[in-house]
């Protein structure tokens, strides 16, 4: 499984799964009423950039990822969850179980009808008469009190043990939140943030508690807003107000996840030329009236428009700028390009903010990490260290010890 888990979340009826299998194209149920997904839906997307082949003038076979007309597709893994409503981590609705679906997620997608055509429990309503932005505190405060319930009930007793035990308070929530994906610098970078870095945990309120759990949500589920329904004639006020309202706090991008759906499964039949995230389609088998009619309406309401369905765009500006990874094509052969079958740029490697060449040989093998020598960085042939951070797009192979 690839390394990158998003979880895809939101209220009820806002297009979470029509997102998923655009994005997956797996076949979900998708329908217009609340709670159609009951069970998490998991599958793999991808993150799209510009393969190295066409600039080095090679031909490459892609093992783990996919390369189309010089476009890399990377995996990645998307997790489709089922919708929450107001107080779920009280346990209304389907309550806390897919809350806990959510824990391996490195990242998410909030999925926005920015049509304001559903209420707060994904009812449907007259269009433009819900505000999308409220949708965005609500989910904010069922993550924090979902985390909140984690800590709060024996924080006492917790507190207690880790003074007298004059063990590091940080070190112990590490141990405690341990399943929720966070890091043991996320954790402590919260506990500053929240002004509590002086307070013995014992005499933490239930406010510091909570203050600590935004900060520490903020850091270990960074989430980007999908204004979904993007074709709705009441969509584009609202996109613009949230974009304006949430400028420096979220990314919002606007998407037809019902669009892309179309795009996709037309461009599978080999209907039109579509790579997801293209501004446009062409049209190259036959189509019958009805397509025709469906594939103008998307070109005139949403390419046109918004420049694309927003989709992979979504997913890109998730991995690449929010959480900042860079992809790297590991190679056996610097001269060849090459794994040692020969294929020419077989995998690409998908590595977090800050990793090093060390971290990439460990994640190629577990061997290679530990008796690493050196690495060469096989465009300009120079050696590169194992505490040098890896570069986008480069192509590195890395020397170990037999
Ligand atoms: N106009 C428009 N409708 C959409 C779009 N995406 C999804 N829908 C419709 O919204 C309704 C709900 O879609 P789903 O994907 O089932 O929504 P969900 O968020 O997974 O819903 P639950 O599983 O019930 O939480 C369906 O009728 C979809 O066809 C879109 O981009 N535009
Ligand atoms: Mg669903």
């Amino acid at each position: 499984m690839p390394g990158v888990q998003i979880g895809i979340v939101g209220k009820p009826n806002v297009g979470k799964s029509t997102f998923f299998a655009a994005a997956t194209l797996h076949d979900v149920k998708i329908a217009p009423y609340p709670f159609t997904t009951i069970e998490p839906n998991v599958g793999i997307g991808y993150v799209r950039f510009k393969c190295v082949c066409k600039e080095l003038g090679v031909k490459d076979n892609p093992r783990n990822s996919l390369c189309i007309e010089g476009w890399r597709f990377a995996p990645i893994e998307l997790v489709d969850v089922a919708g929450l409503v107001p107080e779920a981590w009280k346990g209304r609705g389907l309550g806390n179980r897919f809350l806990d679906h959510l824990r391996r997620a490195g990242a998410l997608i909030h999925v926005v009808d920015a049509a304001g055509s559903t209420d707060s429990e994904g009812r449907p309503v007259e269009q433009g008469s819900h505000d999308p932005l409220a949708d965005i505190e609500f989910l904010e405060r069922e993550l924090d009190m979902w985390i909140f319930g984690m800590l709060e009930k024996d924080w006492k007793r917790f507190a207690m043990t880790v003074e007298a035990m004059g063990s590091k308070l940080d070190k112990e929530l590490y141990k405690r939140l341990s399943g929720l994906s966070v890091s043991e610098e996320s954790i402590s970078e919260a506990i500053d943030a929240a002004g509590l870095q002086s307070r013995k945990p014992t005499a933490w309120t239930a406010e510091n508690l909570l203050e600590f759990v935004k900060e520490l949500r903020a850091r270990a589920k960074p989430m980007i807003i999908a204004a979904n329904k993007a074709d709705q004639p009441a969509a584009r006020q609202n996109i613009e107000r949230m974009q304006e309202v949430l400028k420096g706090r979220y990314v919002v991008i606007p998407t037809s996840a019902e669009a892309e759906l179309v795009l996709r499964k037309a461009a599978a039949a080999s209907l039109i030329k579509y790579l997801p995230g293209d501004n446009d389609f062409e049209t190259i088998g036959r189509l019958n009236e009805k397509q025709e009619i469906a594939l103008e309406l998307i070109r005139k309401r949403v390419l046109k428009v918004w420049g694309s369905t927003g989709v992979q765009q979504v997913v890109n500006t998730l991995v690449f700028d929010i959480l900042g990874y860079v992809a790297v094509f590991p190679v056996a052969d610097e001269h060849k390009l090459s794994d040692n079958q020969g294929r020419v740029l077989p995998d690409v490697y998908l590595l977090r903010r800050g990793s090093t060449v060390r971290d990439l040989a460990y994640a190629i093998h577990s061997e290679f990490g530990e008796k690493f020598i050196t690495a060469i960085d096989a465009v300009t042939g120079k050696r590169i260290g194992a505490d040098d951070l890896l570069v986008h797009r480069s192509i590195v192979k890395v020397v170990a010890g037999r």
